[in-house]
């Protein structure tokens, strides 16, 4: 399984992630449990719409009988995700982190006109820090 942090992927060339070809390195990544994931079936996204909160990954994994890519993404942080193909046989799978609040469109590069979906990011509300719900006003 590949994956990609948005922000990091957006700091580098695409290019150079997109051609890691797998995880032979020594280190393996510590990667963060997928909070979502959409399954490609069908010529499809399952769910072709998912809710994350803010810091939190979507895999997605190819159980369909074609293979599959992940292609432009757009919105709060816009992108080309360089998924490379998704290959059916191996039930591949690619997850990505998304950093940042905001709705997100995302199709297949190769089955553009039939196969999106949008990943909805959501902030986590901010943290009440009165210490048990009371407040005090100021004189
Ligand atoms: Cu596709």
């Amino acid at each position: 399984m590949r994956h990609f942090d948005l922000r990091f992927l957006l700091a580098v060339p695409v290019a150079v992630l997109g051609c890691g070809g797998g995880d032979g390195g020594t280190t393996a990544p510590t990667l963060p449990s997928a909070a979502a994931t959409v399954e490609m079936r069908n010529i499809a996204f399952r769910p072709a719409s998912i809710s994350i909160d803010k810091g939190e990954s979507v895999r997605w994994i190819n159980r369909d009988s074609a293979d599959h890519q992940l292609g432009q993404l757009e919105g709060p942080v816009s992108g080309v995700i360089e998924s490379g193909v998704i290959g059916f046989r191996t039930q591949g799978s690619v997850s990505i982190r998304f950093n940042e609040a905001g709705l997100y469109r995302y199709r297949c590069q190769l089955h553009p006109t039939v196969m999106f979906g949008t990943v909805a990011v959501s902030a986590p509300p901010p943290r009440d820090t009165t210490g048990g719900g009371t407040y005090s006003r100021g004189p």
